[in-house]
């Protein structure tokens, strides 16, 4: 799966600590957009998508949260309560996260804008387009 850790250098100092990310070294792509996700309800679950092309950082800064990552033949569940760590996400991988703490702030790096059209939200046709493959031009028939 197209899904990996990355542990990104700190700083360190009797003042705190500091964690920088550049784009196309600690996070392997330009980064076109950021957002974050906080104050989610305990028992929510979001996500339930994958993206067609787009790539990822989620970083948990404050709290935790569990990020299950799923293609039709593999899964994983990832815990993320480690403001020094980044799961990067590829693109075609699905995608849901869950057991959010109070304290959870879920930042996110991505490697474009927001596109609506990039976003596959019907898990059948996500398995569907995943097992048809891309096309000679690198699209995928929808
Ligand atoms: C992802 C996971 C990890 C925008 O207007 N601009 C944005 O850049 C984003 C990300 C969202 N939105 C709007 C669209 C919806 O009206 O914010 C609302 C909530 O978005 P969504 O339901 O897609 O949120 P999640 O938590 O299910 O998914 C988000 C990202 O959308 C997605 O790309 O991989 O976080």
């Amino acid at each position: 799966m197209n899904v990996r850790l990355i542990k990104f250098p700190r700083h360190t100092d009797k003042y705190g600590n500091l964690v920088p990310i550049e784009e196309n070294r600690d996070a392997p792509f330009e980064i076109r957009r950021v957002y974050y996700i906080y104050g989610v309800e305990q028992g929510v679950r979001r996500g339930f998508h994958s993206h067609v092309d787009l790539e990822q950082v989620l970083i948990c800064v404050s709290g935790s949260v569990k990020i299950l990552v799923k293609t039709p033949e593999e899964e994983q569940e990832i815990l993320l309560s480690d403001p020094q760590e980044g799961l990067y996400i590829g693109p075609m991988i699905w995608r849901e996260m869950f057991d959010f703490s109070e304290d959870a702030v879920l930042l996110v790096l991505a490697s474009d804008h927001y596109r609506v059209e990039d976003y596959i939200r019907d898990y059948g046709k996500y398995a569907e387009m995943v097992k048809n493959g891309r096309s000679e031009d690198g699209r995928y028939d929808r």
